[in-house]
């Protein structure tokens, strides 16, 4: 028996309000689930403006930012988080490029979206980031710890 090495990494990642309306949630969940990450979290929500301003707010400066609170706080969003090995960064490899035109084919927006005003979806771009993002949407008791009995044939 191999041993698991504990504990893994989370990381957050949210399906915009267009993703939500384009009917692409499954989709996303579909990828990350064949993947091998597990899924802890999960709750859909229409997001605030003052929420939406404390995830963005490193982007607080941009010429954008308006625009973007005004598009991710349009309709609910569907948020997850997604646990383990180095999810971090292979998440934001599954979802591409910020830019959905530079995004390969085969990643998320690669595959389903054109704008980079309308690009679906949200991955944590850091472990750190990641933490303070998961802390923001979720409470400690809305993030559920399971056995999957897969994991042995993913590890
Ligand atoms: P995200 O946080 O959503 O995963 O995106 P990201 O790290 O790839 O990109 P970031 O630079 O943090 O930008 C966050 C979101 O802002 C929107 N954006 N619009 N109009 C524009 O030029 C522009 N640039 C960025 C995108 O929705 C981007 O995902």
């Amino acid at each position: 028996v191999r041993v698991m090495r504990m504990p893994r990494e989370r990381t957050y990642i949210m399906v915009k309000p267009d993703g939500v309306q384009r009917g692409l949630v499954g989709e996303i969940i579909k990828r990350f689930e064949q993947r091998g990450f597990k899924l802890v979290a999960m709750k859909m929500k229409a997001a605030s403006p003052e929420l939406l301003q404390q995830h963005y707010a490193d982007l607080s400066s941009k010429p954008f930012f308006p625009g973007l609170i005004a598009y991710v706080g349009s309709g609910p969003v569907v948020c997850m988080v997604w646990e383990g090995t180095d999810v971090v960064k292979t998440g934001r490899k599954m979802l591409g490029e910020t830019k959905p035109l530079e995004s390969n084919p085969g990643t998320i927006r690669g595959d389903y979206c054109i704008d980079v005003g309308r690009n679906i979806i949200h991955g944590s771009d850091s472990v750190d980031s990641a933490n303070k993002e998961i802390n923001l949407w979720f409470t400690p008791e809305e993030i559920c710890e399971w056995r999957s009995m897969e994991e042995p044939w993913v590890y």
